[in-house]
């Protein structure tokens, strides 16, 4: 995988929440640019989605199934006051606010390539911090094995949980050691902006080696455990989405190849790209899976 130095924008480092609400009247007076130019090693050089295709192509099914229905339907949620509930085998359980989970000065722009399991793709500029960053702010304790989590269920503002779907809330679950991978991410922004709400706002998993599906939006709980946890489209379809849900271009959905994807913005002329093991994370993550049998563990 190619490392990018040399194409991160600095100026979307350090952009922290306040400067986003003000507009970035303020960004050259704020303090966490002391911290600036840390650019993130973690981050592809390919073309970044535009912010008008990563905002209208989504998956949110809490507001429908449709790929335009989240940019139509997701404004209807509150996001602002948020907490996130934490709890189970950790030191500090409690409620956090997004604020403590991802302060302005940790902020940081990875951008990341996001495989869907259906077979599309795109290239985000998530703003957020490492999920590690939290656990260890928590402190986890020994016997904890995998993290889960949980996204908010409020019928009354999200229309699609008025429906029989996937069982709501939309949980998801990683092993622990995936949990504190560094190029796992809390995400709270895009571009240099707050996360949009059909993003997942105002917090969300990002897990760029792994189908999207796991990177489950709007978070309200995360819950350290020894078992591994339910997750949602594992207990719709098990013989489909599996637990891991690494990107394999090996190992093929029952109802298609997972070896070719589309690129989102590519065209009507754009053509299929290769879809790459681990999502072209290999180079990180591959050692987390050795000895395991992936075509099991799918
Ligand atoms: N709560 C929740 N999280 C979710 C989903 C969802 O329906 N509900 N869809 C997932 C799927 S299938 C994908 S591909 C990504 C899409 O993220 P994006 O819309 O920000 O590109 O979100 C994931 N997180
Ligand atoms: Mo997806």
């Amino acid at each position: 995988m190619k490392l990018n130095w040399s194409d991160v924008t600095p100026k979307h480092l350090w952009l922290n929440r306040r400067n986003f609400i003000a507009g970035g009247a303020a960004l050259a007076a704020s303090p966490a640019l002391a911290l600036s130019g840390r650019p993130s090693p973690f981050s592809t050089s390919e073309k970044p989605n535009t912010l008008e295709e990563i905002t209208n192509y989504n998956n949110f099914y809490e507001f429908g199934t449709g790929k335009t229905d989240p940019a139509k339907n997701a404004g209807a949620m509150t996001t602002d006051p948020w907490s996130v509930e934490i709890g189970g085998l950790v030191d500090r359980p409690g409620s956090y606010g997004v604020e403590d989970l991802a302060p302005d000065n940790a902020l940081e722009e990875r951008i990341y390539r996001l495989r869907c399991v259906e077979a599309w793709s795109m290239v985000i500029p998530w703003i957020g911090v490492p999920l590690a960053s939290v656990l260890e702010k928590v402190g986890v304790q020994s016997g904890a094995k995998y993290v889960a989590f949980q996204t908010l269920l409020r019928p009354e503002e999200m229309s699609g949980q008025r429906f029989p779907s996937i069982r709501w809330p939309y949980v998801e679950g990683l092993r622990l050691d995936e949990a504190m991978h560094p190029l796992t991410i809390l995400a709270t922004g895009l571009y240099s902006d707050p996360l949009p709400n059909q993003n997942g706002a105002p917090i969300r998993l990002v897990v760029p080696w792994k189908y999207g599906f796991k990177s489950i939006k709007s978070i309200v709980r995360i819950t350290l455990t020894d078992q591994q946890p339910p997750t949602s489209w594992n207990e719709l379809q098990p013989s489909e989405y599996g637990f891991y849900a690494n990107v394999n271009p090996n190992v093929s959905h029952p109802r298609w190849s997972q070896a070719t994807e589309r690129r989102i913005g590519a065209g009507l002329f754009g053509g299929r790209e290769e879809t790459l093991m681990f999502n072209g994370y290999a180079d990180q993550v591959a050692s987390l899976y050795s000895g395991m049998d992936l075509a099991q563990n799918y």
